[in-house]
């Protein structure tokens, strides 16, 4: 045997192992980053178990910076210590008092350079302020050697076995990368992410995460770094620690965007959403349009941050105590606070569930003051365990009803209750009664609940129904609690001495209530059904009862086979329809309405050969060239299709415009046929 003999194997095996870690790295990054995969899992996995083996056989020329190092090290007793070479500085917040936070900082930008006002413009770059946490990445030789926590700003904490878990960070860099770099950016993790977690988390019987921060907090700082890599966490990059000078062969960069998209080019995740933007008005329009995105995002974010572009005028801004003079962070509205419970009500809907709701300390959450969060159900005031004189976490994101987070079990008095639902309806103590299978308890005292009859006189006064302009809650609270009103038919008996004695209420304004009442009676086949409020009969429903039968005592008198027909209505549907016109009152109640003159045009029940859709279920996603989202829906349903909000095995089509989201993806996975607007004509002229 030669010496060549002896050692080629092993070269060659060297060799492989290269080409292995880079084939898998480039794949990473075009996965985790790019978001364009170009090797199917399985081939990456055969790959990466290739790797694995030859690392086995050779355990000497495992590298640092191998793709199966990301997860991997012992559990940590604790974690060491780490002097940042460059410290992590914060920033200054900027909060709007009479001008717009980017207004203020323009102007002291402006100020601190000696500018007049006629001089031009200064260029920023603006870019999302995400809800994590601050980490330094320092790679040498272009091989990460170190992950660390902000801590103080001087010393952090060395996370390097967790943070190797995150697929979007490079372990290595290209060869154009200096010998040092340090990256700064965070670690955050992604709703959908956080969401899937949690549901992991409820599963195992373990602790959930009061939201997407904590989770990451939670990830970053588990000693053990197998636990680590099961917690989803991502990364963006938004600015630099210690880099090699360029009198040491480092880069040399003029502005801020062009460091950033170096950054890029070397595998780090870079925001698309970093833009450049000229003075205060395009910061101030950038604030607004981040702020509209914000809760479709699908991560969180606080606020956004404005940079001076030019490095050479952010060296000479330079720095006050711990905080760079050229950048500021203008934050929105925060979606969580901390409140006090005052008590805990138990509303009653219209169809008699029970809802408990946590009155609040009033607090200023995600731009609105809240003073009301609902606990849903029984067992979800249960699990939350909110009791009155809690401290809590509020959340309000976007239009979402604020609710509970969590409470602060620290703060709790010793001598709090727990919360139980009442088994008599608090309005009119009828039994409460929660049926198997059921979340909610619901009072059975149907319209002799004077809960039930205010909310079914507004369901029915709604806009969507038959729209009785004016008449909103405060109205009805006082017609039903001096007893002027108690079923429907009541309110077209309603006279115009009734409302003016009413407390509060002008001539004019009853006048206008019994002008809104008198149009009112004009109405439309499906109006009125969904007004009656009958249980799982929503809009598109009343839609779809309406042209099948064309009038209303064809309903009335359906079997619940014949109601089946129906394109709409499944067992549970038709149950209810049928349970609610078998009830004399409510027969009484249509009779009455007529008589007080309520009407609507009757037509002939749909041919089933003109309803071209009939059985097929649409999912409807982007932006179509013609169609707004409404005018499609109304189409296919006038042509006895249904439209639902999400794709499943039941969806027939989906109907894909521009910028199409996740329910094209999902389409694509299940195999349901995609269609674009024009075939979608086709098929509604009964072309399919
Ligand atoms: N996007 C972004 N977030 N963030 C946070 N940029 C950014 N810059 C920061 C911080 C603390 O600090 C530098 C301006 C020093």
């Amino acid at each position: 045997m030669t010496p060549l003999d002896l050692f080629a194997p092993e070269s060659d095996d060297a060799a492989l192992m290269a080409q292995l870690r880079q084939t898998l790295h480039d794949h990473a990054h075009r996965y985790y980053v790019l978001d364009t995969p170009t090797l199917p899992d399985a081939e990456y996995d055969r790959l990466f178990r290739q790797l694995q083996a030859l690392e086995a056989r050779h355990p000497e020329l495992i590298t640092q910076d191998s793709p199966t190092q990301r997860v991997g090290g012992k559990p940590l007793d604790q974690f060491a210590q780490v002097r940042h070479a460059v410290p992590m500085l914060s920033i200054r917040t900027e909060t709007d008092t009479q001008a717009s936070g980017a207004e203020l900082f323009d102007a002291r930008v402006r100020r601190e350079l000696g500018l007049s006002p006629t001089d031009p413009a200064i260029g920023y770059v603006a870019e999302p302020k995400f809800d994590g946490l601050a980490m330094n990445l320092r790679y040498e030789q272009r091989v990460l050697v170190q992950a660390a926590t902000r801590g103080d700003g001087e010393v952090g904490e060395d996370v390097t076995q967790n943070i190797r878990t995150i697929g979007q960070i490079p372990l290595r860099l290209p060869l154009d990368a200096p010998a040092v770099l340090e990256v700064r950016g965070e670690v955050y993790m992604r709703r959908d992410d956080f969401e899937a977690l949690n549901d992991k988390q409820r599963l195992a019987g373990q602790k959930t995460f009061v939201n997407p921060r904590n989770a990451a907090a939670g990830a970053v700082r588990q000693l053990d770094p197998a636990i680590a890599a099961q917690r989803p966490l991502s990364f963006y990059v938004y600015g630099l620690g210690a880099v090699t000078p360029p009198d040491a062969g480092g880069p040399v960069w003029q502005t801020h965007f062009e460091m950033m998209q170096t950054l890029k080019s070397w595998g780090f995740p870079v925001s698309e959403m970093v833009k450049c933007a000229q003075g205060a008005p395009e910061l101030v329009a950038y604030y607004a349009a981040i702020g509209r995105q914000r809760d479709g995002l699908g991560f969180d974010i606080d606020g956004v941050v404005y940079k001076v572009n030019s490095l050479a005028l952010q060296r000479q801004l330079g720095f006050v105590t711990r905080e760079p003079r050229w950048a500021v962070a203008h934050k929105f509205p925060a979606q969580e606070m901390l409140t006090t419970v005052l008590g805990i009500d138990v509303q009653v809907g219209r169809t008699g569930k029970l809802t408990p709701v946590a009155k609040l300390a009033p607090v200023f959450v995600g731009g609105v003051t809240v003073t009301n969060a609902t606990l849903h159900n029984e067992d979800e005031a249960r699990r939350k365990d909110v009791r009155v004189g809690d401290t809590v976490i509020v959340r309000r994101a976007g239009d979402v009803i604020p609710e509970v987070v969590s409470v602060l079990l620290d703060k709790r008095v010793d001598e709090s209750v727990q919360f139980t639902m009442p088994r008599q309806c608090p309005v009119c103590g009828s039994a409460a009664v929660r049926e198997e299978g059921e979340a909610d308890y619901r009072c059975t005292g149907g319209l002799f609940c004077s809960a039930q009859r205010k909310q079914a006189l507004l369901h029915f006064a709604q806009r969507r129904a038959v729209e009785v302009e004016g008449l909103g809650d405060k109205l009805v609270d006082q017609l039903v609690d001096a007893g002027i009103i108690n079923t429907l038919p009541d309110l077209y008996r309603l006279g115009f001495t009734a409302l003016a004695n009413l407390a509060r209420m002008a001539d004019k304004s009853a006048q206008n209530i019994l002008d809104a009442l008198e149009k009112s009676k004009q109405t439309t086949l499906p109006r009125f059904l969904f007004g009656l409020g009958i249980r799982h009969v929503g809009e598109a429903t009343a839609k779809a009862l309406a042209r099948h039968f064309g009038k209303l005592d064809a309903i009335m008198d359906a079997p619940e086979d014949v109601l089946l027909a129906v394109a709409d209505v499944g067992p549970i549907v038709a149950n209810s329809i049928r349970t609610f016109f078998d009830q004399a009152h409510n027969r009484e109640v249509v009779e009455q309405l007529r008589a007080c003159g309520v009407t609507w045009p009757e037509g002939e029940p749909a041919p089933v050969a003109a309803q071209p859709l009939s059985g097929q279920t649409f999912v409807l996603t982007g932006t179509l060239p013609t169609l707004g989202r409404e005018e499609a829906k109304a189409l296919i349903e006038a042509a006895g299709g249904k439209v639902a909000g999400s794709v499943s095995k039941k969806t027939s089509f989906v109907v894909a415009g521009a910028e199409a989201g996740s329910k094209l993806d999902k389409a694509r996975e299940l195999g349901v046929a995609v269609l674009d607007e024009d075939q979608l004509k086709e098929m509604l002229d009964g072309g399919a």
